[in-house]
């Protein structure tokens, strides 16, 4: 009788839905009058649509190049453009947020304000990063980082954007890999969800991750290799030398997908670095949607996130689509790396 229940059950239902866990998450910020609790709900419907039309990218005539060129001057592909459309209107009625800003919208999308009650929330978003992977069936994800408005009423100004990682309230990431998992944080450490398709349900599967102080990975665009500056080219050479004493040499893993570059180094230790070069002293990446979500949610996994020289978390954003050089993941790895940045490559 109990093999044929067995048989029955396969789903391990456990319980903690993302859903009830959010609200639980909510008493922590009170005031929030379950606001807060609509939005990231809504974030979630958002990635579990956008999932969906991932798992179709192969068989419906939605790849290729719709042939314009984003803000950043990429090239934009065709669900790029559908994730970003579904997470605004996810997010545009909420009521509790007043506008949006994302990869690829070039200004701020300030919200009708009937559709505004409390307003006090902002929301920066990568709708869909490392679509460059999407025709080839590798992981990719979105990105979200939520900023309480800095001033309590009148229009959104860009203002309310522009705020160091250290005044986010939440951030997340979705994968959309082997399976598709949320992993999120308000400040209380990190948990990540995994959906089960099959009830459409996101189900804690990763409670209170922990990044290894330390790892055996580094993640880095080797090919930019000739234009790097002196303190990265040492700082790699040495994660390359034998020394058993300290765990080298590492192991080289680049996606080129940060959210899965990201995603593998927090479950199994490492460092991604995307540093500034010759070429783009900035490096690539975007510190308001891109590296400061995934610094909070690093920092609160026990990692660290730097540009070299400062906290990603501390730098006051001067522009909505700022790039800057990234180094992110094992406490110790990135203070490693740091030393060589800070030596100049010495
Ligand atoms: P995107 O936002 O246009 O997708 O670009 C960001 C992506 C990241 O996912 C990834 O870490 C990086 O670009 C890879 O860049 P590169 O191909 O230069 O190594
Ligand atoms: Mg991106």
């Amino acid at each position: 009788m109990q093999q044929e229940a067995a048989a029955v059950g396969t789903t391990n239902f456990k319980g903690m839905t993302l859903e009830r866990h959010i609200r639980e998450e909510e008493r922590n910020h009170p005031g929030a009058r379950g606001l807060f609790t609509r939005l990231v709900t809504q974030i979630t419907l958002a990635a579990k649509i956008i999932n969906a039309e991932v798992n179709k990218a192969g068989l419906v005539d939605i790849l290729g190049l719709t042939g314009e060129v984003n803000v950043q001057g990429e090239e934009v592909q065709k669900l790029d453009e559908y994730a970003n459309d579904v997470m605004r209107k996810a997010l545009d009625h909420t009521g509790s947020v007043a506008a949006l800003a994302s990869e690829e919208m070039e200004d701020v999308y300030v919200i009708p304000g009937e559709y505004i009650e409390g307003g006090e929330y902002v929301v920066l978003y990568d709708p869909l990063d490392g679509s460059s992977n999407i025709d080839v069936n590798v992981s990719i994800g979105s990105i979200f980082s939520i900023l309480r408005r800095k001033g309590e009423s009148g229009p959104t100004e860009l203002d309310d954007f522009l705020q160091p990682g250290v005044s986010q309230i939440c951030a997340g990431y979705v994968i959309y890999g082997s399976s598709t998992m949320l992993v999120y944080t308000t400040g209380n450490g990190v948990d990540g969800f995994t959906l089960d398709p099959s009830v459409g349900e996101f189900f804690l599967s990763h409670p209170d991750i922990q990044i290894p102080e330390r790892g055996k990975i580094y993640s880095i665009n080797e090919g930019n290799s000739s234009k790097w500056d002196e303190s990265t080219s040492r700082y790699i050479t040495y994660l390359k030398e034998e020394d058993a004493e300290s765990g080298r040499p590492y192991s080289g893993r680049y996606i080129g997908s940060l959210v899965a570059d990201f995603h593998r180094n927090l479950l199994k230790g490492g460092i991604f670095l995307y540093p500034g070069d010759k070429k783009n002293p900035s490096g690539k990446l975007r510190l308001l949607y891109e590296c400061n979500p995934m610094s909070f949610i690093v920092e609160q996994a026990g990692g660290a996130a730097s540009d070299g020289h400062r906290r990603i978390m501390e730098i006051q954003p001067e522009k909505l689509h700022q790039r800057v050089p990234f180094i992110v993941g094992s406490k110790h790895d990135v203070a490693d790396a740091i030393r060589f940045m800070s030596r100049g490559g010495n």
